[in-house]
């Protein structure tokens, strides 16, 4: 059995050492092999790769999914695991993952995927970056979402995001891997809603937690959210499954802030919102950062969502 680690890189120089060193110093019974793809870095990230990986690839690309796609291709893997340039895995992590998948597909032939939990990396984070990263985990940002919950047990899940997860390579190309044509970000839910359609079954680990980067500014933060919130009405619109009324929220709650009475409902959930975290940290400082935050995200995703609408299905 051997795994394949596929990490799609660009302009990724400040976070890829530490990523790549994670992964080599990973103390596993299985053979494995590390395989980055960049995207026409500038910032010496392919040098960095070199360093660590065993097999690099240069794609000049925009999307992640063309460099995921690419780095399957070239995998001799019977397994793939995937993580991002701006994670840190643990030591135990390729194991967990190889014996979660090996385990749960033997006593379910049709389990061929699994993933685990992601965690904020915070090195020296600044006042921003701390008060983005507990306003995503918050609960009326959050609701829940899989790409940011933790759970305490093993169950069925819907999607696994690439930060932590696994596949069997036979089942990624069976479903023509990450959607290559059209659309803008969230081909990770549409691999796992491809999958999910041949009633194959992903599976959500608690024993693994990556640490993932988080935006640390405004406007990235601005700007991820939106792109969220494209993609998954990209997706949501071909795979019914994928679209639920908490992904709706935030399009509702966007449309009130531009409505002079209704604003008052967004602003209240906002103001809610952070005073949940700041008596929960007990930290009154947090509480207008994460209030405006919240009332951001629902701007910023919901437009995201209007976008894509607007788009309609010619961008699916
Ligand atoms: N091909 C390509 N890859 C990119 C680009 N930007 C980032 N990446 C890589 O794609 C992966 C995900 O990028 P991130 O910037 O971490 O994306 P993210 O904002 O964390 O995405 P989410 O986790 O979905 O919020 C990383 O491994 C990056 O190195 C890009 O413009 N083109
Ligand atoms: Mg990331």
């Amino acid at each position: 059995m051997k795994v394949s680690v596929v990490v799609p890189t660009f302009n990724s120089a400040s976070t890829l050492e530490k990523c790549l060193a994670s992964i080599k110093s990973n103390d596993t019974q299985y053979a494995y092999e590390i395989i980055v793809v960049d995207a026409g870095s500038s910032d010496g990230s392919v040098e960095i790769a070199r360093k660590y990986a065993d097999k690099v690839f240069i794609v000049e690309t925009k999307p992640p999914r063309i460099n995921r796609n690419l780095g399957v291709a070239n995998a001799d893997g019977d397994i793939v695991c995937f993580t991002d340039s701006d994670c840190l895995v643990p030591q135990n992590w390729i194991d967990c993952l190889t014996e979660g998948l090996l385990r749960l597909n033997e006593r379910e032939s049709q389990a061929v995927g699994v993933g685990g939990g992601n965690a904020p990396l915070l090195e020296d984070p600044s006042f921003m970056e701390m008060a983005i990263a507990k306003t995503m985990r918050s609960p009326l940002v959050s609701f829940k979402a899989r790409n940011l919950a933790t759970y305490g047990v093993e169950q069925e899940v819907i999607h696994n995001p690439p930060v932590n997860s696994a596949y069997f390579r036979w089942a990624i190309n069976e479903v023509g891997g990450f959607q290559e044509e059209h659309g803008y970000g969230g081909e990770d839910l549409e691999l796992d809603a491809k999958l999910n359609r041949q009633g194959y079954k992903l599976y959500y680990l608690p024993e693994i937690t990556v640490l993932h980067g988080h935006p640390s500014t405004f406007t990235s933060f601005l700007k991820r959210m939106y792109r969220h919130g494209a993609a998954r009405i990209r997706v949501g619109r071909k795979f019914r499954k994928y679209l639920g009324f908490r992904h709706l929220g935030p399009l509702f709650l966007c449309i009130m802030t531009f409505l002079p009475p209704l604003i008052l409902i967004p602003l209240s959930m906002g103001l809610a919102n952070g005073a949940y975290v700041s008596l929960r940290e007990r930290k009154a400082s947090s509480l207008s950062l994460v209030s405006l935050l919240t009332v951001a995200f629902y701007v910023s995703y919901g437009l995201g969502e209007i976008s894509a609408i607007v788009r309609g299905k010619s961008w699916a």
